[in-house]
């Protein structure tokens, strides 16, 4: 990894614009599939990140909370996860097991996602892997617990992150995004893709 930030590492320009642009390709027909939608959190606030999945489940909120369910909310199974992506999985964590999720995550200029932790997954000894598209993005990481000092990094198209060990369960967040900044999306704003083994 070019950089590790609290336990996270960050592999800078892994994939070159070929490679991003045949991801994105390919991430239109998991959309086409699986429409993106906006999850609603069981206090019933809208997120501002649209989502859709790839694999045998898929991360879901609504009024009932959220979870990983084998179903998009409109009723189809998700489509499979695109072979480029479960590619880069195996490059960057060969020893771990397949991921069985791919949460996509849309922000459009105004979208953000606060800080949180990641542990709804059954084995969290298993890595997070996080590929970044499209506009430029401030991520920022924190600690264990909620609060404390925290550490900023701006995410570019093409970068992955591994997230595995003790910063699996680190608090993180997208504090916005840079728009314009990318030319690999015509419609504007960021993809972001978090593999996971979910179940
Ligand atoms: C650090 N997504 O989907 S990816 C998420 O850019 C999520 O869309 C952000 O946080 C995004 O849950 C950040 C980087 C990331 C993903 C998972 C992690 C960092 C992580 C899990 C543990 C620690
Ligand atoms: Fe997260």
């Amino acid at each position: 990894p070019s950089l590790c930030i609290r336990g996270v590492s960050i592999f800078q320009g892994l994939l070159d614009s070929a490679a991003q642009a045949e991801m994105v390709a390919a991430l239109r027909e998991v959309a086409r599939a699986a429409p993106f939608f906006r999850p609603v959190t069981s206090r019933g606030q809208a997120m501002s990140v649209r989502m859709t999945s790839a694999g045998q489940v898929g991360w879901v909120s609504d009024r009932r909370g959220y979870r990983y369910e084998p179903r998009h909310p409109d009723g189809a199974e998700w489509p499979p996860i695109p072979e480029s992506v479960l590619a880069v999985w195996s490059r960057v964590a060969p020893d771990a097991r397949t991921p069985d999720s791919c949460l996509v995550n849309f922000y459009d200029a105004d979208a953000r996602m606060g800080m949180h932790q990641d542990r709804d997954e059954v084995d969290l000894e298993q890595p997070v892997v996080s590929i970044s598209l499209g506009d430029d993005a401030l991520f920022r990481i924190g600690n264990l617990t909620r609060g404390g000092k925290t550490e900023s990094v701006w995410l570019k198209s093409g970068d992955v992150l591994v997230m595995g060990g003790a910063a699996r369960l680190v608090y993180h967040g997208i504090d916005r995004i840079r728009t314009g900044s990318s030319k690999l999306l015509p419609e504007g704003g960021r993809i972001n893709l978090t593999l996971r083994v979910a179940r």
